[in-house]
Parts: structure tokens; C-alpha cells; sequence
């Protein structure tokens, strides 16, 4: 990451970024993905596809961002899951996921807000105070949205620095949220329209569903290979391969991945695994874990488990549902993408039992020997719903394990020795 940092400094320094600021965090983030990544064993090959993306990060990519603008495209961060990017690219619109998953310039952030608010709004405050993400200030325009109380406040305070846009989220699951979920979607398409200056149409959003539903069935294809014993990938290279589906050019993403679904399913045609049969197996759920939050998942296969599937917005509430493909009109291809995302089953929502079936469910097909509920502090959401979650999982005779945490590294010694205990009692 260092050699390659030399190469872009102007095109940083166009950008507003804190150069010397920026420095630190990619030398902090290089220094992470090597000692977290790279002392890996027996990898799949694919994996050198995101290990490139990832030296190139904050350089290549964002070339191509700032080349796609300066060509008139224009590019649209997001913060959730719930923003819709195919409609996005549909407008012909670039859409970026904004990481968040680091501490940074906390000390401006609780200038503004509350010391106990979640490490990922605080994340994503940080790194626009501080001037370090390359994404953020690419983005014309910033989708928010009205999730849980935090992130809808905290986005009144980002709105003051940058363009942006929020799309109000209902909070249960009714036909008539459904009906006003797809009014917001016309709502932003609208914005999409008036900033790109193109119409979207049904040839183009079809395409554009088709694109993004293959994306999300090559991530399909990585998960159903994690449920072989031995698991042909470990869970950090599957986190990361969702982590980095929020950001990555689209068909060069999904070719990649169906590249490196191929290889797993070599891997398990042949018993080719990164950890030893037999192995404890474990189901992550809870928050989701943002660019770079590595930590959980470094602890459990550094303590000898492999991480086979994450319950999670960087998980299969991503990849899971697909948008229906046979609509012909930008109608009814509305109500399926209306439909599909309000599917997705995050704890803002009430009830929310659909995450506990999820769970259950993912565990069982997965052959996972527990289950970790993670919940960030100050996540009131996923914090209250985490003793319904460790109630059903112990229903369903799986022992589990409720870690509650942040993103600095003080705790790392406490939780793997809870950890490693609940490795041990599998
Ligand atoms: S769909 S999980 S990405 S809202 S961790 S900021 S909930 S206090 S991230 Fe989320 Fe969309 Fe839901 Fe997914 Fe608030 Fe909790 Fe922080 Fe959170």
C-alpha cells in the first residue's frame, strides 16, 4: 500500500484529503490486512483478486471514480442496505457502500456527538472530519436513510458538510410500509434524475437489477461452498469479499467471484479446506461489520474455529435475496424492489422474528457447531434483540455466545479468551 501511495498523492490532494492523516490510516489499514490476511494458510488463488483490490484501495479505484467524474458520471454513496443500488445504477450513476468499520478523529467526532454512540456512526463522522476517506469525497451525492435513531441524527450533522439526500425508512412490514417504501423509491429517483440529468428507463433498470442480482448470486455461490467440512475459505476472505461488493466495479466483481466460487468448489469436490475438518464452526449474526472491522473474525480463526457465515448486512442479508427479473415496466419493477428490500430483516424493524428464522436456518444449512450474536455498544437495536436471538439458538440446542464491542483493539485479550472458551465447549 505504501509504494503505491506515492502515485496518487495529487489526486488526494484535489480531493481535500488530510494527507499526512490519510498516510496513517493506510498505513495502519496495510499494516492490519497484512497480519490479518496475509498469515493466512493454503488460501484459495481467487483470493488474490481482493488482495489486489485492497493494495489498491484508496489508488486504482478511486482513479476510476475520479475519471468516471471528470467524464460527467457521477457517484452516490450510501450507508445501508436498504438504498437500492440498482436503482443507482439504473440513473447511470457509480454506487459506493462507505466503510466506516474504523476509529478515526474521535476526539472532532465527540464534539459533535455523543461519546456513547456506535462505533460505526462514529466511524462514519470521523472519516469526514478527518478528511481521510477518498469514497466520501468522490460521492456527489450521499444517500442516508431513517434507520435507527443514531444514524438519523447523525446524518443532519453530515448533511451540513455534504450533499445529501434521506430516505425515510418504515419500521414495520405492512403492505401499507411497502407502499411507502416504493413512494421513497420514486422519491430517489427523482434525485437520481435531477443529478445525473438521465431518465431512468425499463430497459436500463432492468439491466441494472439483472447486474446487481448477479453480483449477488456469485456471493450466493461462495456461501453455499462454506458449508463443506472442511470449509474451502475462511471467513475472513468471505467477510471480505462482501465488504468489498459494496464499492467494486460491478461485472468485475461478480466475474471474480464466480471465479473464485469455481475454485471452492473444487476445493470441496477435492476435501480441500483452510482449517481441519472438524473444526469448530461458527455462525456470526448482529451489526454489520464495515471496511476494515476484521476483529471478531480474526479472533475465532486465530483461536482455531472457522467463521461459516455471518447473519449480517456484510453477509447474506446482502447477497440472500434477489429482486424479481420478470418485470417489463419500471412499475411494476418498482414493487419488486420495494418488495425485496423491505425483506431484509434488520432490527430497526418491529417485530423483527424473521432475523431469529434467518439464523436458525443459516446455522443448520451451514453444519454450524455455534453462534456468536454480536452487537456493537450503544446499538440499542441489536442489543435488545440479542437475548430473544441467544434464547431461539438455545432452543434450538446450539450453544451461543453474545459478545458486545467496538472497534478499538483494548478488548481484544478479553474476548479471545471468551472466545477461545466457547471453542473449547463445542
Ligand atoms: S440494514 S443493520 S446497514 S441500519 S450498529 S448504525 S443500527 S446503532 S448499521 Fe445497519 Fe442498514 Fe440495519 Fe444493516 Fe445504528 Fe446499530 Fe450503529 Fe447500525
Amino acid at each position: 500500500m505504501t509504494d503505491v501511495a506515492t502515485d496518487y498523492r495529487q489526486m488526494w490532494a484535489d480531493l481535500g484529503l488530510n494527507l499526512s492523516m490519510h498516510d496513517a490510516l493506510l498505513e495502519a489499514v496495510g499494516a492490519m490486512y497484512g497480519s490479518t490476511f496475509m498469515t493466512q494458510k493454503n488460501r484459495p488463488e481467487g483470493m488474490g483478486y481482493l488482495d489486489f483490490v485492497m493494495s489498491e484501495v484508496h489508488g486504482l479505484r478511486i482513479k476510476e471514480l475520479d475519471d468516471f467524474r471528470k467524464s460527467g458520471g457521477k457517484v452516490v454513496g450510501t450507508y445501508c442496505l436498504y438504498v437500492p443500488e440498482e436503482l443507482i445504477r439504473a440513473a447511470g450513476a457509480w454506487s459506493v457502500g462507505i466503510c466506516a468499520g474504523a476509529e478515526w478523529a474521535y476526539d472532532e467526532v465527540e464534539q459533535i456527538l455523543p461519546r456513547n454512540t456506535c462505533a460505526l456512526i462514529k466511524s462514519m463522522m470521523g472519516f469526514k472530519l478527518g478528511k481521510v476517506c477518498p469514497y466520501l469525497e468522490e460521492a456527489d451525492l450521499l444517500v442516508g436513510e431513517t434507520t435507527c435513531d443514531g444514524k438519523k441524527k447523525a446524518y443532519e450533522e453530515l448533511g451540513k458538510m455534504q450533499n445529501l439526500h434521506v430516505m425515510e425508512l418504515p419500521q414495520m412490514k405492512r403492505e401499507k410500509d411497502v407502499a411507502f417504501w416504493r413512494s421513497e423509491l420514486v422519491d430517489l429517483i427523482a434525485k437520481l434524475e435531477d443529478l445525473t440529468g438521465n431518465t431512468i428507463t425499463a430497459e436500463s433498470l432492468a439491466t441494472a437489477i439483472k447486474e446487481v442480482n448477479d453480483k449477488r448470486r456469485a456471493l450466493q455461490r461462495i456461501a453455499a461452498a462454506r458449508a463443506a467440512d472442511p470449509a474451502p475459505i475462511s471467513g475472513l476472505d468471505a467477510l471480505l469479499a462482501v465488504q468489498v461488493a459494496f464499492y467494486d466495479d460491478v461485472p468485475r466483481f461478480t466475474a471474480s467471484m464466480n471465479a473464485l466460487a469455481d475454485e471452492l468448489e473444487k476445493r470441496v469436490a477435492d476435501g480441500v479446506g483452510v482449517a481441519p475438518k472438524g473444526a469448530p464452526r461458527i455462525l456470526i449474526t448482529g451489526t454489520p461489520m464495515a471496511l476494515p472491522n476484521w476483529k471478531l473474525h480474526e479472533i475465532v480463526e486465530k483461536a482455531g474455529g472457522v467463521v461459516v457465515g455471518e447473519e449480517m448486512c456484510t453477509g447474506s442479508r446482502y447477497y440472500e435475496k434477489l429482486v424479481a427479473e420478470e418485470a417489463t415496466t419500471v412499475d411494476d419493477m418498482l414493487d419488486d424492489i420495494a418488495s425485496k428490500y423491505l425483506d431484509i430483516n434488520c432490527a430497526c424493524f418491529t417485530p423483527n422474528t424473521g432475523r431469529i428464522d434467518d439464523v436458525i436456518r443459516m446455522a443448520r444449512d451451514l453444519g454450524a457447531d455455534g453462534v456468536i450474536d454480536y452487537a456493537l455498544s450503544f446499538c440499542g437495536t441489536y442489543q435488545i434483540e440479542s437475548a430473544g436471538v441467544a434464547k431461539a439458538v438455545q432452543a434450538a440446542d446450539m450453544p451461543v455466545l453474545r459478545i458486545e464491542t467496538d472497534y478499538s483493539a483494548e478488548d481484544v485479550g478479553q474476548l479471545s479468551t471468551r472466545v477461545e472458551a466457547f471453542l473449547e465447549m463445542l
